[in-house]
């Protein structure tokens, strides 16, 4: 303002011409006096203001002119993308909106926003804080102080699938599902805590969710759930039963297969054995069907008293022998293997519509092996 007028009063004073136009070096002193040196204006406000210029040399001006000051630009916050992300922070995001200028800066809750890169006037990508559960504005606030604001335009919720709690979604966390449901590892530490491991939001965490972040991650299914988890129920349930059949022995190895009978066809196939008796799965290979389709996911972890399983396919290949199991046993000896119901079952590609022994859909089946052949269990099926 004090420029603004000092301009004025030099460009008024046509009778002082020692300090008109290019200053020379030996301009005398001059006092500039200004009705009003400091201002404070709305958006669209004005003021009249007078200078007044005494030059040394005893002549004097006065002028005096209207000054308007011009609205700053207009900033809004019309939207975030995504609108709402996990209570620990990290979620990329993008502020839609108008006015954002070079060097803005981002608060969600009045916590700052990182990585606040503006990508034009109406675009912002940010990385958001951490904060309490809960909805948010958002503001976006210019180097000339001017600001937006996104009313409850983001909201912070508790439950985000993140087993592995590293920020990030990735096949890891199918390892570190891998690890607690089929050899004892640590319980997802999202979070959520335990509902962390949750992927498909049916509220417990199961062999399900490991194919339902397969799909996810490999073959562009919907991501994992971010809001809380809500029971649902299958249109179309799958129902069926996993047996193993009794052994058979070829060159001097012994072989469990493994059969799946259900509809409609599944997908994915989950399932620990457990060995009762002197011996140990050595391994697990598909047969028959299984065998020649290539499955999207396929893993198999030994425990300390059988091995665990998973495998999914896009395309129909779990009916009938799917899979054998090679078991080293000690000759004569009596060894019961059984199928451990807790993580042992059936589901779609997405690992939503799922076959259990808890929903009542499943069947399981264990076999026994004993002195040097195979003889059928008496409760050969089990519930
Ligand atoms: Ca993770
Ligand atoms: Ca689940």
């Amino acid at each position: 303002m004090q420029k603004l007028g000092l301009l004025l009063a030099l460009a008024l004073l046509p009778c002082c011409r020692s300090v008109t136009g290019e200053r020379p070096a030996d301009t005398p002193s001059f006092e500039l006096s200004l009705s009003a040196p400091t201002v404070s204006l709305a958006a669209g406000g004005s003021v009249e203001i007078a200078a007044q210029v005494t030059a040394a040399a005893g002549c004097t001006d006065a002028k005096s002119a209207n000054v308007t000051v011009t609205a700053p630009s207009s900033v809004t916050v019309t939207g975030v993308t995504p609108p709402a992300g996990r209570a620990a922070g990290g979620t990329n995001v993008t502020i839609s909106g108008t006015g954002f200028q070079s060097g803005a800066t981002v608060t969600f809750g009045g916590a700052a926003a990182t990585n606040v890169v503006r990508v034009g006037a109406t675009s912002i990508t940010a990385t958001t804080p951490a904060h309490a559960v809960g909805t948010v504005n958002v503001v976006v606030t210019n180097p000339d102080s001017s600001s937006g604001t996104g009313n409850n335009a983001f909201t912070y919720v508790a439950q985000q699938f993140d087993p592995n709690n590293d920020g990030v979604i990735d096949p890891a966390d199918i390892f570190y599902l891998v690890n607690y449901l089929f050899t004892g590892g640590p319980a997802p530490i999202g979070p959520a805590g335990m509902l962390s491991g949750d992927a498909n939001g049916d509220g417990v965490v199961d062999p399900a969710d490991i194919f339902y972040l397969v799909n996810y991650l490999f073959t562009g299914g919907p991501a994992p759930m971010a809001v809380p988890a809500q029971p649902r129920s299958a249109a179309a349930p799958i129902s069926g039963s996993v047996t193993l059949g009794d052994a058979v022995v070829r060159n001097g190895r012994t072989f469990v297969p493994v059969i799946v009978t259900a509809s409609p066809m599944p997908h994915a196939l989950s399932l620990r054995v457990r060995v009762d008796g002197p011996a140990e799965v050595v391994a697990i290979r598909r047969v028959g069907a299984a065998r020649d389709v290539e499955p999207i996911f396929e893993t198999s972890r030994r425990t300390n008293d059988g091995i665990g399983y998973l495998v999914s396919f896009a395309g129909e290949a779990l009916a009938g022998t799917v899979a054998e199991l090679e078991i080293a046993a000690a000759p004569g000896a009596v060894v019961e293997l059984d199928l451990d119901p807790s993580v042992t079952m059936l589901t779609d590609q997405r690992g939503m519509r799922k076959s259990t022994v808890g929903n009542g859909l499943l069947r399981l089946g264990g076999t026994m092996l004993g002195r040097g052949r195979a003889v059928p269990k008496p409760d050969h099926l089990q519930n």
